[in-house]
């Protein structure tokens, strides 16, 4: 009997590439081009499950192209490129790979943190550029971690290693905003307590996000929120790009309506604002908050069981619209 066929819309290890040749005849983009949507449409004909890393957008357009598709497995936590509702309706299973990049994503929105609050790049840059020639006493003087408050917007899994990380081993105050609360064990483990969303741009020293895309979050910090906050405070995005306002952040920066931005998400990535090039107190990074090599194996690994589960046996591990997989009749 001839194997079911699957896509690999992105480069992806060896070993996982192995793994589903096991299972399936396999067709991967090992080349990492970067499609168009009309590509992957192309590229997708015939297969029945796809692997995809969060920038390949699965929407209505696509799925009525591709009728044989059964499963799309995004090796990410956020999936935002699925519309997962279309899916929903066309009998598309969609999963994604949380959990297993928590702490690996909560130790860089921690370490971005740092490098933005004590101005790490800007004078490192200062000193490649062979300017440093004397000590001075306020040179690069930056904001204290320890001790100050931190802002946690969207209180997830990776919010709530953010939060731990700071209240355990800097002695921060947490303070978060969320859709809702966490359970009193959970918060008490944080050391977090809920605030509304004012009282966080207003009281926090770090604003780290850590939402969900969605039109909801979309520009969720505007110049509006920026206002709010504290001139001597910092802003985190490691989330998603588009919940900034990335033009009303620049002038922010400029205007020292806050003191700094470290940025791993933009809006319209892999491309930026290019203004942010021109700003010095503004840390960045190319989306690379989960890229330790055990994680990312990890969530490879996470999207390739979920295509094996499903697609063999009808069970899928992280599924985001189960419903589909209860209405699959058994193999
Ligand atoms: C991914 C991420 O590296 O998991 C997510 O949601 O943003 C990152 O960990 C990125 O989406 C590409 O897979």
């Amino acid at each position: 009997m001839s194997k079911p066929k699957i896509l690999v819309a992105r480069a992806i290890f060896p070993e996982v590439l192995a793994k589903l040749s096991q299972h399936f005849e396999v067709s991967s983009n090992q080349a990492d081009e970067l499609w168009s949507p009309a590509q992957l449409i192309a590229q997708l004909q015939g297969k029945v499950g796809a692997f995809t890393t969060g920038g390949e957008r699965i929407d209505a357009a696509l799925l009525v192209a591709c009728p044989d598709l059964k499963i799309c497995a995004n090796m990410a936590v956020g999936y935002n490129n699925f519309d997962v509702d279309a899916m929903t309706a066309a009998g598309v299973l969609a999963t994604n790979a949380p959990d297993v990049l928590t702490e690996t994503t909560a130790d860089f929105g921690f370490a971005l943190l740092m490098a933005t609050a004590r101005r790490m790049a800007e004078s490192e840059h200062f000193l490649r550029a062979g300017k440093w020639t004397k000590w001075g006493f306020d040179m690069f003087a930056g904001s204290d971690i320890h001790g100050s408050t931190l802002g946690i917007l969207g209180m997830g899994r990776i919010g709530q290693g953010i939060a731990k990380r700071g209240a355990h081993g800097f002695g921060m105050n947490v303070i978060y905003h969320n859709r809702s609360q966490l359970d009193a064990a959970t918060e008490a483990e944080c050391k977090a307590r809920l605030v509304s969303k004012e009282e966080l741009l207003k009281t926090a020293d770090h604003l780290v996000l850590v939402l969900p895309y969605s039109a909801q979050s979309h520009h969720a910090i505007g110049a509006a929120e920026l206002a709010l906050m504290k001139p001597t405070a910092t802003l985190i995005n490691i989330a998603r790009g588009g919940i900034v306002d990335d033009a009303a952040l620049v002038h922010a920066l400029r205007n020292k309506t806050i003191a700094a931005a470290g940025l791993d998400v933009f809006e319209g990535e892999p491309k930026l604002n290019p203004d942010l090039l021109t700003v010095p107190n503004v840390v960045l990074t190319p989306h690379i908050a989960s890229a330790t090599i055990p994680t990312r194996k990890a969530m490879a690994h996470l999207a390739a069981d979920n295509l094996i589960g499903y697609l063999t046996q009808n069970k899928a591990l992280t599924p985001l619209n189960p419903a589909v997989v209860a209405q699959r009749p058994s193999l």
